[in-house]
């Protein structure tokens, strides 16, 4: 339906200012098949938008107004709340950031039965993005789509525009394989392996091209977890926007595409139509702990110039022809070197440094968190924008926050680098909501060759000020989600110009459910200037049995009392006795009859966590004859 009206709005939209789009999305599970090519099949309840699935891609134009009203349907009591990736929702030009959609950070989670409207303009934007629920790992069962803000004055020329989401399915819905992943029996930590990659939410795909033309191909990784590279058999990619941000044209013959991450590229169409070509997507394996045999590493697609001709086959079946398979690594375009295509100045200096030491490690639970610093993000008893917005001259006070969400409260125009050390083997795709950043370094892994032998403290590379390991450049790349390289470095510069609460976090949905994550307070005071609670906003709230007023512990009365505010769990000390986990055991169920009576807080995104602990807790208790 989408697609049909577009060219019409386009039409329409040369005329007019800007065009309103109202979109009604009302959720709830389908039954969705997947069909592969040798007959199998499979069907997993998918979240769906008016009964279809997969969902719509948007088509907006610069400067258009969106008005999306999300009605929650899913009858199994889950809540949800709807992000638009890398879109700013800039509070300076008249947007609010109670659009931005991370549970818990700007909104209450949406339960069933409740709408939420979201209702923002794109006025200073233009290229690929994304749209996915930003609740748990809920978008994993397919709640996201493609969103495209098209440029009247695009740069580019190409005869047709086409968007393509790759992403990676896990055949349990997200709460089991959630639950599964954040157990004390998964004490490493390892991260569920999906089970098959989608190519436009398909096992596999074909795009037909036609001799002579110009393909604009718009990749978005919709995926939880995996990163994956792209290659089209003998046609070279020119990428030209990146994240929202177009650059000097680059050509390449590979993608290297995280979750979170887009990439735009022209192909010019060879110009007779001789064969059909693989366009192929294939699977970062370095970021799985173990690759099961059935587990397909690779997906040929189609790109089909005449399906009177043999499909092509897997250039993997071919591989003397293509020898880079190899080394896609090496061949892959690393975004370092990108340029953007408007001179956007290196920002020399910075008033702010915020350095974070990324690690995994186990908690008192037996869980394996993810930190910043020592610090794993565990959300507040109500939404941070909330204790913002009805604190008055306290919201610059860092004690109203939870220390556990990792807050920095920032000043305005405020330069600041966030340093990212790795020591952690994994790859993370990190994320900033509100903002480009600029990637003024970026290491490569360092554990190639030492994994396992060394440990990740000395393995790992930081970043060292007085001895950068590349010369800053001098025109940055930009984008929002930036790969932060095994045991290495990554360091981002961003301006506070767009008052807001910003979450940053890893965009391994994984990886955030584990808490790795910070919250940007930029001009709280500003903020306050700018917005107030809506009455929508508010019913959500009231939906969920979370106060609109208070700070990071629901608390107004007195806005400096921390009772009763969720912390995460304390740490394992060495040589833990069964005693001591006993005592532990005791004084956190204790706490937990505490927190369970008041259930009316307890629906947010902090249940699922506690009920984890509740239940890993229970079955300690139940295994070793414990009446409590
Ligand atoms: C999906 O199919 C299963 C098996 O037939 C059924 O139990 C389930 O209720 C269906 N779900 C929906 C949302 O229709
Ligand atoms: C990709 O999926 C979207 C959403 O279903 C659809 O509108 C679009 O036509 C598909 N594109 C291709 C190239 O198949
Ligand atoms: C959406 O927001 C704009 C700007 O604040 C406002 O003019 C408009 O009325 C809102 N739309 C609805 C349906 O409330
Ligand atoms: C691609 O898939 C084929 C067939 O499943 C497999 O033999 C090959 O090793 C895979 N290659 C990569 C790099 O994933
Ligand atoms: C928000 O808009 C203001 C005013 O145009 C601008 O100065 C600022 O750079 C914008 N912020 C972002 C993040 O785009
Ligand atoms: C950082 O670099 C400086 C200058 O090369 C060097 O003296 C110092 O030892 C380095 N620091 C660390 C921790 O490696
Ligand atoms: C086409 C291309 O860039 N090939 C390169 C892929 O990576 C290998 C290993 O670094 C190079 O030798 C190739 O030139
Ligand atoms: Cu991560």
């Amino acid at each position: 339906m989408f697609q049909l009206v577009l060219p019409l709005l386009l039409v329409l939209c040369r005329v007019c200012t800007a065009f309103t789009h109202t979109l009604h999305f009302d959720i709830s599970w389908l039954n969705v098949t997947f069909a592969g090519d040798n007959g199998e099949e499979h069907i997993k309840e998918m979240i769906g938008v008016n009964g279809q699935w997969p969902l719509p891609e948007i088509h907006v134009e610069k400067g258009d107004r969106i008005e999306l009203y999300l009605t929650n349907s899913l009858d199994d009591e889950t809540p949800t709340s709807l992000h638009f990736h890398g879109l700013f929702h800039n509070t300076s030009l008249g947007n609010m950031n109670s659009m931005d959609g991370p549970a818990m950070v700007t909104q209450c989670p949406l339960v069933p039965g409740s709408t939420f409207f979201y209702n923002f303009t794109v006025p200073d934007q233009v290229g690929t993005y994304w749209y996915h629920a930003h609740y748990g790992a809920q978008y994993g069962d397919g709640f996201r789509g493609a969103f495209i803000i098209h440029d009247p004055d695009c740069p580019f020329e190409f005869d047709e525009d086409i968007t393509i989401t790759v992403s990676d399915l896990y055949y349990k819905n997200y709460l089991d394989t959630t639950k599964e992943f954040m157990s004390r029996y998964n004490p490493t930590g390892a991260e569920p392996i999906p089970q098959s990659l989608l190519f436009n939410d398909s096992f596999h795909g074909e795009l037909n091209f036609q001799p002579g033309k110009k393909y604009m191909l718009r990749f978005v990784n919709t995926g939880l977890f995996v990163s994956q590279y792209i290659t089209l058999e003998d046609h070279i990619f020119t990428i030209v926007e990146v994240d929202g941000t177009y650059v000097t044209p680059t050509t390449t013959n590979v993608l290297y595409i995280s979750s979170g991450q887009r990439m735009a590229v022209l192909v010019e169409a060879k110009e007779t139509a001789t064969k059909n070509y693989a366009l192929m997507q294939i699977i970062d394996e370095t970021m799985l702990d173990a690759i099961p045999a059935d587990l397909k590493l690779n997906v040929t697609n189609q790109v089909t110039y005449n399906k009177l001709l043999p499909v092509a086959e897997s250039m993997f079946n071919r591989l003397e022809e293509f020898p880079f398979l190899n080394s896609l690594e090496e061949n892959a375009t690393n975004d370092f070197y990108l340029k953007p295509l408007e001179s956007y100045p290196l920002y020399e200096t910075y008033s702010r440094q915020v350095v974070f030491d990324v690690k995994m490690a186990n908690l008192g639970d037996g869980i394996n968190y993810a930190f910043f610093n020592d610090i794993t993000y565990t959300s507040p008893k109500i939404p941070t924008l909330t204790t913002v917005l009805t604190s008055g001259k306290l919201a610059s006070d860092p004690r109203i926050y939870s220390e556990n969400i990792n807050p920095f409260i920032l000043q305005k125009n405020e330069i600041v680098e966030i340093v990212l050390n790795n020591y952690d083997t994994g790859r993370h795709p990190f994320h900033l909501h509100g903002h480009n950043f600029q990637i003024v370094q970026k290491s490569k892994a360092f554990n190639q060759d030492e994994e396992g032998i060394l440990p990740q403290e000395q393995i790992t590379v930081p970043y060292n000020e007085s001895n950068p390991l590349m010369k800053f450049p001098a025109r940055p790349m930009m984008r929002d989600t930036v790969v932060l390289e095994p045991n290495g470095h990554v360091v981002l510069r961003f301006k506070a110009n767009n008052p807001g609460v910003w979450i940053f976090h890893c965009h391994v949905d994984w990886h955030l459910q584990q808490g790795l994550a910070a919250v940007f307070i930029e001009q709280p005071d500003i903020l306050q200037t700018r917005e107030t609670l809506n009455e929508n906003y508010k019913e959500v709230c009231s939906a969920i049995g979370m106060p609109n007023e208070g700070n990071a512990a629901g608390h107004s009365d007195d806005w400096l009392n921390m009772d009763d505010l969720p912390r995460q769990p304390k740490s394992l000390p060495n040589g833990f006795t069964f005693k001591g986990y006993f005592a532990f055991v005791v004084s956190t169920l204790v706490g937990l009859a505490g927190l369970w009576t008041i259930t009316r807080y307890g629906l947010s995104e902090v249940i699922p966590d506690d009920e984890k602990v509740y239940n890993s807790l229970k079955k300690l208790l139940d295994e070793n004859n414990i009446s409590y």
